[in-house]
């Protein structure tokens, strides 16, 4: 049965755009027709299909409005692409604001459009703990007719935070490993000036405090006592100033290479050794699962979803939030045993084949579309 489904997302924002935005793509490789109602066009719709389109919501600014409707424009958007184009299906990313333009934007359609939302974590992780925003997350989650979360720890979390009247799934996220492998990219490793004998660490991330990159800097500094390294620090954000400063305080400038933000990552991580997650915040990791594709095992923190996607000592480890030595005596033993490394990186490989395939986690969106038609 092919299905017309719309999908909300914020375009340029981090993994759930990216999550957004790659299960529009795959979708539309199985035949169905992907309406993306969005501000500006997905930035990983890097391709023309023919069955995907887009519908830009155009926001304007009044003087007489102090902040501008995103909301309503979004919602003005949804019902008209739903009527117009007769979707059946509005797959939105956020509870809030985009679950709540969804029920808006279905009433002011008329048409029985079945919403599902997808929680990815800053929509309950961050809001959630805000009292003026809590009952419309609550809304948003109870009036979807199905909602998911992308990991079972984002489910819990959102159970105790906001205590919706609504059974929420977990469905992980995916990655497409057709573009994430390991590639041939040891041409960089000299343009970055690694020399032979240094192992790689790297860390990615949009520098926000609570992805704690000052703990990435400070793990490195000890692992590279033991094993000599450099760290390819990728990404930018609110943070890298205080980032810089603590490299310099170190005195590990050298060792240190700010790569800024970078596409074709899978180049990137393929002359890299070791990944290294330690957020305080993290409902999943896709980072970690994108590393961990090219063959590249994570160090994690036991936060959130990311003991979800490393199993400590099998595809990685996971670490105590904070705690840089257990860091770098872990990231140390993998580095300087090569039975162990290797067994790590096979089964990083693994995990990403088998429990986060991408067309098992698709099979799961489809059968949840099916079971609403
Ligand atoms: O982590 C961010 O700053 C971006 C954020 C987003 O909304 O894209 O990422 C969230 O969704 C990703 C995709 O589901 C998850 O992999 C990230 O773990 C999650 N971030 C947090 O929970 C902090």
């Amino acid at each position: 049965m092919k299905l017309k489904i719309g999908i909300t997302c914020y375009p340029t924002v981090g993994g759930s755009g990216v999550v957004a935005t790659e299960l529009g793509k795959l979708l539309a490789e199985r035949g169905h027709e992907i309406h993306f109602i969005t501000s500006s066009i997905p930035f990983r719709l890097d391709k023309m299909y023919h069955n995907i389109y887009f519908h830009q919501v155009e926001v304007n600014q009044y003087s007489v409005f102090q902040y501008p409707p995103y909301d309503i424009a979004l919602a003005n958007k949804m019902a008209e692409v739903v009527e117009r184009e007769e979707l059946d299906i509005l797959h939105v990313h956020y509870a809030i604001p985009h679950a709540v333009c969804a029920i808006l934007g279905k009433q002011m359609s008329g048409r029985d459009v079945k919403i599902v939302t997808t929680l990815h974590g800053t929509d309950i992780t961050v809001l959630g703990y805000d009292a003026s925003l809590t009952g419309a997350i609550r809304f948003g989650i109870e009036k979807s007719d199905v909602v998911t979360a992308v990991s079972t720890a984002l489910v819990k979390q959102t159970d105790d935070l906001i205590r919706p009247d609504k059974d929420i799934r977990t469905v992980y996220n995916f990655i497409d490993e057709r573009v994430y492998r390991k590639t041939d990219s040891a041409h960089l490793r000299t343009e970055y000036g690694i020399e032979p004998h240094e192992k790689v660490l790297i860390h990615v991330s949009n520098f926000r405090g609570v992805k704690r990159v000052k703990d990435v800097v400070g793990a490195f500094a000890k692992i590279r006592e033991a094993v000599p390294s450099k760290l390819l620090l990728v990404g930018d954000g609110p943070e890298m100033g205080t980032i810089s400063s603590l490299v310099k305080e170190l005195g590990i400038e050298e060792y240190v290479l700010f790569l800024g933000k970078q596409n074709n990552l899978e180049e990137l991580y393929s002359i890299s050794d070791l990944k290294l997650l330690l957020s305080e915040k993290e409902s999943f990791g896709l980072v970690a699962l994108e590393a961990m594709a090219c063959g590249v095992p994570a160090i994690g923190t036991d936060i959130g979803g990311i003991p979800e996607v490393i199993e400590d000592g099998v595809n990685g480890f996971i670490c105590p939030l904070g705690d840089l030595e257990a860091v770098a005596s872990k990231a140390v033993k993998a580095l300087k045993d090569g039975a162990l490394y290797a067994e790590l990186s096979r089964n990083a490989l693994e995990t990403v084949r088998t429990k986060f395939h991408r067309n098992r986690v698709v099979d799961q969106y489809e059968s949840i579309y099916k079971e609403l038609i």
